[in-house]
């Protein structure tokens, strides 16, 4: 039986949610993203089975992760016609995912055009103990004695963006395991997929012509149920030297295991990670079940199984974005894992540390020093971002477009997610395995980015593009600017904390970078980088150098001078580059990270200045208006603006094209943002090397919110009602960890409780 506090789903077919229904019901694994699309279809409904570690690129076309041939593909056919939601008449249809277990189901029942009826029943799931393993049990009941041929296999005609990507090797059949091999066309990554199968009746084997599918035939008694379950077993070259063996070994041993084995293996996993993630809303269904989506999506793209790959923009819903990974993963989910799986927060770090080489590339090709992160970051660390991302609705010509030049202050939120890590939990390894060399190179970069500008004795940071890419090439970017000497300071205490703690390790580095001069360099860079500072008078702090004298006007203004839905608005020729319209949250994505270095006074003036500028044109941008807010005791304005974010997969609300380039996918920046919202927005905490400070607001509705976190590798239960807050230290450790509660400090240890009221 299923909770339904966990389940999503739609209870009739509706052809124009194909798109968006691949998007809300897709499973993943960290290792495999798999849309959630129905068993029959092929490309036209935007079927994906991705594998995020294996890119390609096909001449003249953008280089993105490789969808396989589909392992999931199932097709009914009843006395030789085919059943499909696309085409048959349905009698009765559901589609949903259960997010506790990670389990896709779907039940539908299909009426032939002779008047048969046929129901389908079909359960999936990757697993999570076996990355490579994904799992389908399927039954089917005929109200009538029919012959039912059962379509399976791989199917390739399948769903690219710029492909086709793959060149088929070989079909071949091992032990009744169907093994597809199949290799990539750019740089010869050999891919094998097996298929066991298991059926509890007895049918007759046929194969295609190609060999991919097979097809049982069955004379389906009336009212009988028949059942068969599917093992698909996924490994490429660049996962072991043999992955035809490991694909038969896999294929083999989960057959013997079978369906309900696995099941439940892969279900406490994911009890595990519930347990140490889930977040409970007492008070507001809708809320929670939105939340526990979210945390659900950040928990299925994870990836458990390794540190050389990260999470991409769109997660593993597709191959949009290129697959790449961007700030977001740093920005907006790294949070979420630092406080409850720091295995998989460190995981998406190392993935920078192996991209280094790839950062050190792009700083030296645009002429500077140190590390310039990729913008779009792919296998290498090479920027997948082109010059001209977007086209031009109007001409269709490419548009230059400058996200991967000017967007430094990627560097500096790579260095951020590093320290931020090292906070929460103390892991000083990190340094030592990657990490300090990723900040010194970062460091060095912005130092040899930046200008000195003798008359004004400081450094400035001309020509960068902020978090608000509809102003591009702009001059000292508040958010740029303090990222930047959040960067240089961060590089100074590792340096400093190095030397005192690995000397050894020090000297080496030091030596091994060359980084006798650049000690210096970030030290003065660092006293004298101009920081933009709070109006005297306003308390607003301008978003770039000449924000100001730029036309003012409201965001329905601008609108209204659109002539097309999906025109780009930032660019050379965008209509809110003039304008003071903000694409996303610059200056109070800065306030809300750094919000202990500014008053109230002056996040409320500006977040009431900018609020009104901006056109949330990115699903980042919400739940950075949400936190503040909450902190600003804008308590439903804060309300307003999780539930934008924690919704975004969920009503499909989120741009689909940008000119003419398609960016519809899932969400995961927003899905993260909206457990900040809750975690650092309404339950208020502040999480620094030395403390976790407390200090909520909950929403009206809200009567309770219960979550876990680890700091320090130590484990917290924290309980907010609208007037306590409880906190429970678990486990056996007994170091006392500094709590501000309200701004009253406690000392608290495993086995504690404290409840204070407020
Ligand atoms: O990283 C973001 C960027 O800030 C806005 N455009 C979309 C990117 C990927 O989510």
């Amino acid at each position: 039986m299923r909770k339904i506090s966990w389940i999503i789903k739609d209870e009739n077919f509706d052809k124009s949610r194909i798109e968006f229904n691949g998007n809300k019901y897709m499973l993943g694994n960290g290792y495999i993203g798999y849309r959630g699309t129905m068993e029959e279809y092929s490309k036209e409904g935007l079927t994906a089975c991705v594998l995020p570690s294996v890119y390609d690129k096909v001449e003249g076309k953008w280089r993105e992760p490789v969808n396989l041939p589909n392992g999931f593909f199932l097709k009914l056919y009843c006395d030789g016609e085919p059943l499909s939601v696309l085409s048959s008449k349905i009698e009765q249809h559901e589609q949903g995912i259960d997010v506790r277990n990670a389990v896709h189901f779907r039940k539908t029942i299909f009426q032939t055009k002779t008047g048969k009826k046929v129901q389908l029943l079909i359960e999936r799931f990757l697993s999570s103990d076996n990355v490579h393993i994904m799992c389908m049990k399927c039954s089917f009941i005929c109200k009538e004695d029919s012959k039912i041929i059962i379509q399976i296999g791989f199917d390739d005609n399948i769903w690219d963006l710029n492909g086709p990507h793959l060149r088929k090797v070989k079909v071949d059949k091992k032990d009744e395991i169907l093994i597809l091999e199949t290799v990539t066309k750019e740089l010869g990554v050999n891919i094998f997929e097996g298929e066991a199968i298991k059926c509890d009746f007895q049918f007759i084997e046929y194969t295609d012509e190609a060999n991919t599918l097979r097809e049982l035939e069955v004379n389906a008694k009336a009212g009988k149920e028949y059942e068969l379950t599917r093992y698909i077993s996924i490994y490429s070259s660049k996962d072991c030297y043999n992955p035809e063996e490991k694909v038969i070994k896999t294929c083999s041993d989960v057959l013997k295991d079978g369906y309900d084995k696995l099941y439940e293996i892969h279900s406490q996993i994911w009890n595990n990670k519930w347990e140490a993630s889930d977040v409970k809303l007492t008070g507001d269904d809708e809320a929670q079940l939105a939340l526990r989506y979210s945390i659900y999506q950040l928990l299925s793209i994870a990836p458990t199984h390794s540190d050389k790959v990260s999470i991409p923009a769109r997660g593993l819903s597709g191959q949009v974005y290129k697959g790449a990974v961007f700030w977001d993963t740093e920005m907006f989910m790294l949070p979420f894992f630092n406080a409850t799986n720091p295995k998989i927060a460190r995981n998406l770090l190392m993935y920078r540390y192996y991209t280094l080489d790839g950062a050190r590339r792009k700083a030296s090709e645009y002429g500077y020093r140190g590390a310039f992160y990729a913008w779009e970051s792919q296998d290498t660390g090479d920027d997948a971002c082109t010059l001209f991302n977007v086209a031009d609705v109007f001409t269709g010509r490419p548009m230059r477009t400058y996200f991967r030049d000017k967007q430094i202050h990627i560097s500096a939120d790579v260095v951020y997610g590093i320290w931020e890590y090292y906070k929460h939990t103390g892991d000083f390894s990190i340094f030592i395995d990657g990490g300090a060399e990723v900040i010194l190179e970062c460091a060095r970069f912005f130092y040899s980015y930046a200008y000195y500008k003798p008359e004004k004795r400081r450094y400035e940071l001309l020509d960068v593009t902020g978090p608000d890419e509809y102003h591009e090439r702009v001059g000292n970017n508040a958010f740029t600017n303090v990222m930047v000497k959040h960067t240089l300071e961060i590089a100074i205490s590792v340096l400093e904390l190095l030397s005192n703690k690995k000397k050894e390790f020090f000297d080496k580095l030091i030596i091994k970078l060359n980084y006798f001069k650049d000690i210096e360099n970030i030290k003065n860079m660092n006293e004298a980088l101009y920081i933009p500072k709070p109006d005297a008078e306003t308390d607003l702090i301008e978003q770039f150098d000449g924000y100001f004298k730029l036309e003012d006007l409201s965001l329905d203004k601008l609108k209204s001078r659109m002539l097309n839905k999906n025109e780009y608005l930032g660019g050379g020729n965008g209509i809110a580059t003039t304008t003071r319209i903000l694409k996303q949250a610059d200056v109070v994505t800065m306030l809300n990270l750094f919000k202990d270095n500014y008053s109230s006074e002056v996040k409320k003036a500006n977040w009431e200045y900018y609020e009104k500028r901006t056109e949330h044109g990115s699903t980042l941008s919400a739940c950075m208006y949400g936190m503040l807010a909450a902190n600003l005791e804008k308590t439903q304005c804060a309300y307003n603006y999780f539930i934008k974010t924690a919704f975004v997969d969920l009503n499909g609300n989120a741009k689909q094209y940008v000119g003419n380039l398609y960016i519809g996918g899932t969400h995961p920046a927003a899905n993260g943002g909206a457990w900040m919202d809750v975690v650092y927005g309404f339950s208020g905490i502040t999480i620094d090397e030395n403390k976790i400070s407390i200090n909520p607001h909950l929403p009206l509705k809200w009567q309770e919110v219960n979550f876990k976190l680890v700091y320090k590798g130590i484990k917290f239960n924290i309980k907010i009602t609208k007037n306590t807050i409880i906190i429970d230290c678990v486990g056996k450790e007994p170091k006392k960890i500094l709590v501000n509660i309200k701004n009253e400090d406690v000392y608290i240890k495993a086995g504690d409780t404290i409840e204070v009221s407020y």
